[in-house]
């Protein structure tokens, strides 16, 4: 079984969306796989909406509490599925589900590890960016590459052998959790399959100072993790 975790807080008018689109995707690729939404009791009622929708498509609904976190969701998220092959996308259709057939076939079929949904490869992009946050993406990714040969390594569209996060601890707090799987987990076959990010429509971007500073404080966990020499 192929399991597509989506961390979801307030996507009340997402998810649905969404589910339509993975699933038409999946089904035009005969591809089985089900969607595992993780909320954190949104406020909107995304979990109601998410209940509502495992019963027309193949969708497991875990609740948590409350707002803990994208990371520690992610984690949950794979911690409930014995699923070998996972797979992290967002709720906000900022991730194109185009892209799914070509990530899951890279893992299933061509004996790749870890396959990124990637802007910065060759038909891959951002619509509609600015030229600063451009340049921020940019350089967040120049900063990450001590850390792993991916060009994309913000990137949260991610398929995976679970082999690959067996044994390693990954940070709950980061938000980046494409990051730490890139730069912590076990692969030495990887492959960037190209895909245009959209801007989520509905709810305001979060993204400001404060991400910022969080993926500094990520990069030097890692950095002080490669200092030990191990995968903690
Ligand atoms: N369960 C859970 N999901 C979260 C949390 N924070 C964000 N998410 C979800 O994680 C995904 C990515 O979050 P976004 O808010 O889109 O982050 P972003 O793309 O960096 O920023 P935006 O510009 O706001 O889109 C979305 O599906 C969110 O609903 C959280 O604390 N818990
Ligand atoms: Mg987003």
């Amino acid at each position: 079984m192929i399991s597509i975790i989506v961390p979801t807080y307030n996507e009340a008018e997402s998810l649905p969306r969404l589910a339509e689109q993975v699933f038409a995707m999946l089904r035009e690729h005969d591809i089985e796989a089900e969607l595992v939404v993780v909320d954190d009791n949104s406020p909107d009622g995304t979990g109601d909406v998410a209940e509502q929708l495992a019963q027309q498509y193949p969708i497991k609904v875990l609740h948590r509490a409350g707002k803990l976190g994208l990371a520690s969701a992610v984690i949950d998220g794979w911690n409930t599925t014995d699923s070998d092959i996972i797979g992290v996308m967002d709720a906000d259709l900022s991730h194109d589900p185009k892209a799914i057939p070509a990530l899951i076939a890279a893992v299933r079929d061509r004996g790749v590890e870890l396959a990124v949904g990637s802007r910065h490869v060759p038909g891959g992009g951002m619509e509609n960016w600015p030229w600063t946050r451009r340049f921020v993406s940019w350089t967040a990714n120049q900063f990450a590459r001590p850390f792993t040969p991916i060009h994309d390594a913000t990137s949260g569209f991610f398929f995976m052998r679970r082999s690959v996060v067996d044994g390693v601890t990954l940070n709950p707090i980061g938000f980046k959790i494409g990051l730490e799987v890139m730069a912590k987990g076990h692969y030495t076959r990887y492959e960037e399959v190209p895909y245009v990010f959209t801007d989520r429509r509905v709810g305001k971007s979060k993204f400001g100072k404060k991400e910022i500073l969080n993926y500094l404080k990520q990069l030097a966990g890692i950095a002080a993790m490669r200092l030990r020499g191990t995968n903690r």
